[in-house]
């Protein structure tokens, strides 16, 4: 049983209560390890050393903290193998996805924001030779960073990173039921050199360690990527004690298929937009129109390659869809089906639990294709985070427009088709912060990431994450 232990002010230490929670291994639904069931008391003491450590890590020169930010990423890539095992057998996702994308992905995000503060400007504005007003940015001091269980290590960094780049200290809680690899991420964070107290990993619930994160009076930002239920319920707090709150919440996102589109580059970018570790991403596309002429042939072709992907041990290189992150996810997510066949939605493929041979009670579900429901059904308005898609057909561009934008999510949309006027309108007229056209998941650290609507508030990746985690002031000066 491994047992997992807080990280505050460089020192690995258990829950005050000395108290736990078991953390389960999704392939096989056994409790592996344990993790600090951290309260209110464990977030004081973070704070108390993140506040001890601001003033040598805010005045760092920036040169040394990207020194000393790069050398933590250079631990995340000499560690690949057993972070990207760690991580697979923690959330149940594919070990071929977390070798490739979640943890080669965490590594970059600590690199790209080493490196961007080098880069980063401040403005002048000169007013007719009768004054100058420059601009100063400065870190907000010890700053919250609330992770979820899909893209555990990936969505920690991508947190983390601009926090500590931009010079603030940070309380860091990463997701109760994916606590590993941010644990083996805090011991590479101390060989490489981070100074204590800048970065203090507390672990245990979201109503506890989260709640005591969000409430603390002299932690003036929160960074939050999670359900839109809890972000709801985050911005009750963190708005009548005026804190910068970013939220990056969860989608309802619209794939639309042209009768033009290339239809093999489609095909497979549309079975990865819907079932890439287990559709549990926010960006995945779980609507999917297709135009009238190519339904049937595309119905046919995406249910059989469907039919095709492997679930199972998530250890297994044959395998395209892993375990869901948990017995209560699995169960939410196929109470959905049932609401599907409730609502008069025709099971095309999958629909039902799993049970591998040696793995019987792992968290599996066959990836699942409904159809035949209205652009209003429950199962095609609320976010189901799993391995679920509905199709429908559509006429026209007008159409398909009214019904991918009818949804109170704006995260991400994809357009499929070769023709650049419908490409551009469609990517102008979609009430998402995201459209990818004939593509789906490629990223450029440097662009504004975030949702419209229900999805979220604010923007992260790029200038707009360091930003975020700064105080701009301007200074004018008469000449
Ligand atoms: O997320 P939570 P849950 C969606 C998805 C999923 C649903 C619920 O639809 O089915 O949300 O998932 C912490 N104060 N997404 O309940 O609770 C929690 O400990 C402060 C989309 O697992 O939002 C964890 O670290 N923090 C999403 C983090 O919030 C609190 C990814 C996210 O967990 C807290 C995950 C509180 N009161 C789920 N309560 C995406 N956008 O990618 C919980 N937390």
């Amino acid at each position: 049983m491994v047992e997992i232990l807080n990280y505050i002010n460089g020192t690995h230490v258990p829950a005050v209560s000395g108290k736990t929670l078991d953390n389960v291994n999704p392939s096989n639904g056994e409790v592996y390890s344990t993790i600090p069931a951290s309260q209110t008391a464990d977030v004081e003491n973070a704070y108390q050393a993140a506040q001890s450590a601001f003033p040598l890590w805010s005045k760092m020169p920036k040169q040394k903290r990207s020194q000393i930010m790069l050398a933590i990423a250079q631990g995340v890539k000499d560690n690949l193998k057993e972070l990207a095992h760690a991580e697979a057998k923690d959330n149940g996702k594919p070990l071929s996805l977390s070798t490739a994308v979640d943890i080669p992905r965490a590594a970059s995000n600590m690199e790209f924001f080493a490196t961007a503060i080098l880069h980063d400007q401040q403005h002048a504005y000169e007013m007719d030779g009768a004054a100058i007003n420059y601009t100063q940015r400065k870190p907000l001091g010890v700053v919250g960073c609330i992770s979820p269980w899909n893209l555990p290590l990936y969505l920690f960094t991508w947190k983390i990173a601009p926090a500590l780049a931009s010079g603030n200290c940070v309380i860091a809680k990463p997701s109760e039921m994916t606590p590993m690899t941010a644990f083996l991420f805090s011991k590479i964070c101390k060989e490489a050199g981070l100074p204590d107290g800048v970065l203090n990993i507390v672990h245990g619930l979201g109503g506890e360690v989260g709640q005591a994160i969000v409430e603390h009076p002299n932690i003036p930002a929160i960074s939050f990527t999670g359900g839109t239920v809890t972000g709801a319920h985050i911005s009750k707090i963190t708005g009548p004690m005026f804190k910068k709150t970013s939220l990056e919440l969860g989608g309802k996102n619209p794939v639309i298929i042209f009768d033009d589109c290339d239809f093999d580059k489609m095909l497979s970018g549309v079975v990865r937009s819907s079932f890439a570790n287990q559709g549990q991403i926010c960006l995945c596309g779980s609507r999917i129109y297709v135009q009238k002429g190519i339904y049937n042939k595309f119905m046919s072709a995406f249910v059989e390659r469907v039919k095709a992907l492997k679930v199972g041990d998530p250890f297994d290189e044959a395998t395209k869809i892993g375990a869901l992150v948990s017995e209560s996810h699995m169960n939410k997510v196929l109470s959905y089906v049932d609401i599907a066949k409730n609502e008069g939605g025709t099971i095309e493929a999958g629909g039902i639990q799993v049970r591998p041979k040696g793995l019987e009670n792992g968290f599996y579900i066959e990836p699942t294709v409904i159809s035949g429901l209205d652009t209003c059904s429950r199962t095609n308005q609320e976010e189901i985070f799993g391995p679920v898609v509905s199709v429908m057909p559509f006429e026209t561009q007008e159409e398909v427009l009214e019904m991918a934008n009818d949804t109170k999510y704006g995260l991400t949309a994809v357009v499929w088709t070769q023709n650049l006027t419908t490409a551009h309108t469609m990517a102008h007229d979609l009430d998402t912060g995201i459209v990818w056209v004939n593509t789906w998941l490629l990223r450029d650290l440097r662009t504004p990431f975030g949702g419209a609507k229900q999805s979220g508030v604010g923007r992260e990746g790029g200038f707009e994450a360091l930003h975020f985690f700064t105080e701009e002031k301007n200074v004018c000066i008469r000449i």
